[in-house]
């Protein structure tokens, strides 16, 4: 049996309940109360607010944990990052109101900064050598400037359009970030077992996201040509169909060049083209 901590309610939820299913693990959310037993793997589920996953992995209250790295990087517990989830993609950044005549990161000298992420803020004004004065607050950062509190603000930026509304521009990318699957420093062997089964089902996953499965019908004549335009993961795929001087061809192709590639098929005769999500790729 293994645990997992993930985000009650709010933007990690349901991507996290999402890979779980996609796992082929169930977890019933109806009656959901801190902990539920999962179905298809052994795994309980306890779900916690965001900021509480990484020191509960790290006191080993739960084995694992979805969370964001900034969440990671400011509670400053010992995790280990196990692997990147391709979700909840943002950034923590500083943004200055419009007119502020921002001319460079001296410009925080002698500033006041409001955050709710002071540590990664402190470390970063460290780094650069620039002396402000940090300012925690635990929400509605963005109002800070306006109302007279800061100066700017170090806060997450995700479309941006947050700090459009509130008249501030980004001035300095600080941390990048996305939701990750941490684990306790220290798994016994059962456990450790456990976190790899999960990881071939979480890796399987990444790997096929933007990759389709595309069947097609095939002239046997252009089926030469047909390869030199579509390398698969080993070649394409040929089947014979009952009828004389065809074949089927399957291929799996990433999203990118899905189009491209379908137009050149065409030319060269391919028929009756069928385009499938790919739920899992395990290589
Ligand atoms: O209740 P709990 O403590 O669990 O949740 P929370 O309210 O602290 O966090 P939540 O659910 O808002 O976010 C969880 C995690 O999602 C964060 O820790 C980040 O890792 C990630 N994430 C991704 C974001 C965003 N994108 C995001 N846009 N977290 C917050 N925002 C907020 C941001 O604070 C700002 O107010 O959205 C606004 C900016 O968005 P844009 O698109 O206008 O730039
Ligand atoms: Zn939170």
């Amino acid at each position: 049996m293994i645990k997992i901590a993930i985000q009650s309610k709010g933007r990690l939820n349901e991507k996290s309940m999402e890979i779980l299913s996609a796992s082929g693990i169930t977890v019933s959310s109806a009656s959901r109360s801190l902990t539920a037993m999962a179905q298809g793997f052994p795994l309980e589920v306890l779900y916690l607010r965001d900021d509480d996953i990484p020191q509960a992995v790290a006191m080993g209250v739960a084995d694992l944990g979805i969370v964001g790295q900034n969440e990671v990087a400011e509670s400053g517990q010992k995790v280990r990052e196990v692997l990147n989830l391709d979700f909840g993609n943002c950034r923590i950044s500083l943004a200055v109101p419009k007119n502020s005549g921002y001319y460079g990161l001296q410009w925080f000298n002698g500033k006041r900064v409001a955050t709710s992420y002071p540590k990664i803020l402190e470390a970063f004004f460290q780094r650069n050598n620039i002396k402000a004065k940090i300012h925690k607050i635990a929400g509605s950062v963005e109002v800070a400037p306006a109302v007279g509190l800061a100066d700017a603000i170090f806060d997450i930026v995700s479309s941006g359009g947050t700090l459009v509304q509130n008249g501030l521009i980004e001035v300095e990318k600080v941390f990048p970030s996305e939701a990750v699957l941490i684990a306790t420093p220290e798994l016994s062997a059962e456990k450790e077992s456990l976190l790899q089964k999960l990881l071939l089902r979480f890796n399987s996953i990444k790997e096929s996201k933007g990759f389709k499965y595309v069947l097609m019908n095939l002239p046997s004549v252009a089926v030469e040509e047909a390869v030199a335009i579509l390398p698969g993961m080993k070649s394409p795929t040929l089947i014979p169909l009952a009828r004389d001087g065809w074949h089927s061809l399957q291929v799996v192709i990433h999203q990118s060049e899905l189009w491209d590639k379908i137009e050149n098929l065409k030319k060269i005769g391919a028929e009756d083209i069928l385009v499938l999500d790919l739920e899992n790729m395990i290589r």
